[in-house]
């Protein structure tokens, strides 16, 4: 039996004991983005991977979303299982019609592997465009995959820095598929909400077929406060910018935890108290039911009541 590899200095655990939100989410709503890491044990992390995560299995991610009141997951593969998508398919399989998945493959990724995916609950694959957590990303290469995917009605995960968006967006804008960006699109919110960077990121997806999520405002916060010790207006800095973009793009909007937080080294935020982040920047009853469930829904399981 192999010796479980130490985790990454300095990487926080996931938070054990989230408060109960004061915000109570819809029926139905739907977490779009959430990980699972391992366990390690059964589902060994790949060589090629940046980061060594404490465990955070199926079990314990149902366990989250029964406390926070959340229905249904969509279980993006994160880099440190590379493109071995079998954590992530065991997880989607044992939520039965209730969870779906967003794999990593590789270019040469075979038509049964993705019809096999499919089955499984895959909808989509993500391009990861961090220098900090995949080597590189060649675009003939991502080309291919998305060429392949394509006809099974999948979409494309983007994550990106909205810093490296002008050298991308060309690309972007030749996929053949939806596109669904993750965390804003990371934007630098020390720059005005006005300013030149976030509209170019208001542009682009005004100008595609692209969802956002509204996701992660404790990687993007810089001043505050964590949510933390009760505190149920955190990250005010990011604020202006989902709110910005779930009024302009109401029925394009996706929700998530983000759990278990990835490669945060500052502070783990309490995942309850995230939750209550969500009425700052989905003001009314109208764009939270958008927001949570009814747009989720429409990508993920189009055609199914909630
Ligand atoms: C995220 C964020 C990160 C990591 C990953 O797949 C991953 O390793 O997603 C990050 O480090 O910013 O989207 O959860």
């Amino acid at each position: 039996m192999s010796v479980p590899s130490p985790r990454t200095p300095g990487w926080l655990d996931w938070y054990r004991d989230p408060s109960v939100p004061a915000f109570r989410l819809p029926a139905g709503t739907v977490d779009t983005h959430c990980h699972v890491f391992g366990p390690q044990a059964q589902f060994p992390f790949a060589p090629e991977r940046k980061y060594t995560p404490c465990d955070a299995g199926k079990d314990e991610l149902a366990a989250l979303h029964a406390r926070l009141g959340v229905s249904r997951a969509v279980v993006v593969q994160a880099t440190c299982h590379g493109a071995d998508n079998t954590a992530l398919t065991d997880a989607v399989r044992a939520a039965g019609n209730r969870a779906r998945g967003i794999a990593t493959v590789r270019p040469d990724v075979s038509g049964a592997e993705l019809r096999a995916l499919d089955a499984a609950g895959v909808r989509g694959v993500r391009f990861n465009f961090l220098r900090r957590l995949v080597d590189t990303s060649p675009k003939e290469d991502l080309t291919t995959i998305a060429a392949k995917i394509a006809p099974l009605g999948w979409h494309i995960v983007l994550y990106f820095e909205s810093a490296d968006l002008p050298e991308l967006e060309g690309f972007f804008g030749s996929l053949p598929t939806p596109l669904v960006v993750d965390h804003m699109g990371r934007p630098d919110v020390t720059q005005p909400v006005d300013g030149p960077q976030f509209a170019r990121f208001l542009r682009f997806v005004d100008t595609n077929d692209v969802w956002v999520k509204v996701t992660c405002p404790e990687r993007l916060s810089v001043t505050g406060p964590a949510a933390l010790h009760g505190e149920r207006n955190a990250y005010t800095d990011v604020v202006p910018f989902g709110r910005r973009v779930v009024e302009e793009f109401g029925d394009r909007v996706l929700w998530g935890t983000d759990w278990p937080h990835p490669n945060l080294t500052g502070h783990m935020p309490d995942d309850g108290l995230l939750v209550d982040h969500v009425p700052h920047i989905a003001v009314t009853p109208e764009q939270q039911r958008r927001l949570l469930v009814d747009n989720p829904m429409k990508l993920y399981w189009p055609g199914e009541g909630v």
